[in-house]
């Protein structure tokens, strides 16, 4: 596969952070066009499309020539082309799904309320309030299999990824307060395939603080 993945250039793993640990993990080789707010307006016009991508956003991949918008449908794009990532029977499926779905839920108030806000109180609910909710649901469907560490057990799925990297992403979360999501954060973190990979994005993000 020939792939190109648009992002934003912030610090963050983002709505695009999950993405590229699939390929890297899956071994499978990528390029990054990483976005500048200033270079918004023009770069946006390279991965717009009024067919396949007309609203725009980042991520959007090019895999052999084709455009893909839509961090989540990405995500489930890959799993079944790569023949990972993903539950083996319907069920299984589906609570990936599910899973993924609170994680964007948490990323989505993450983006609005911890980032972007102006609002200090909106800020202090969602950091107090909104995101405990969050984090307690995840860490209870990760309780579920008790194989561990990982949603499927032993099997890593994109919902794992994904939730991974909102963990990481949320300043002064404290994932050790929850058992299952700090046992996944150190699985994921002692994967060969991702050490390198992770390790390098720590220390960007260090250099590159965002205030918030
Ligand atoms: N549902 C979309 C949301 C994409 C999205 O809103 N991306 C933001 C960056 S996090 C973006 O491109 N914002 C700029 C814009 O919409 O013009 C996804 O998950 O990919």
């Amino acid at each position: 596969m020939d792939i190109l993945i648009y992002t934003s250039s912030f610090p963050v793993h983002g709505r695009y952070g999950a993405i590229c640990l699939m390929l890297i993990d899956a071994s499978v080789p990528y390029k990054q066009r990483a976005i500048t707010p200033a270079e918004w307006q023009q770069a946006k016009s390279e991965f717009t499309t009024p067919d396949r991508t007309p609203y725009g956003s980042l991520p959007t991949l090019r895999i052999d020539g084709k455009l893909y918008s839509q961090s989540l449908p990405i995500m489930r794009y890959l799993a079944r082309r790569l023949g990972y990532f993903d539950g083996k029977d319907i069920e299984n499926t589906f609570l990936v799904d599910a899973v993924a779905d609170v994680a964007v839920d948490w990323l989505n108030k993450l983006i609005a309320d911890g980032f972007l806000s102006k609002d200090p109180a909106a800020k202090e609910t969602f950091f107090k309030q909104v995101q405990p909710r969050y984090a307690r649901a995840l860490d209870s469907y990760l309780a579920q299999d008790t194989r561990g560490p990982h949603l499927l057990g032993t099997e890593i799925s994109y919902a794992d990824l994904l939730i991974y990297t909102i963990t990481q992403d949320s300043p002064g979360f404290l994932v050790d307060e929850y058992h299952n999501l700090h046992m996944l954060v150190q699985a994921i973190e002692s994967r060969p395939s991702l050490t390198e990979y992770l390790a390098a994005f720590k220390k960007r993000k260090e250099q590159e603080h965002i205030a918030l």
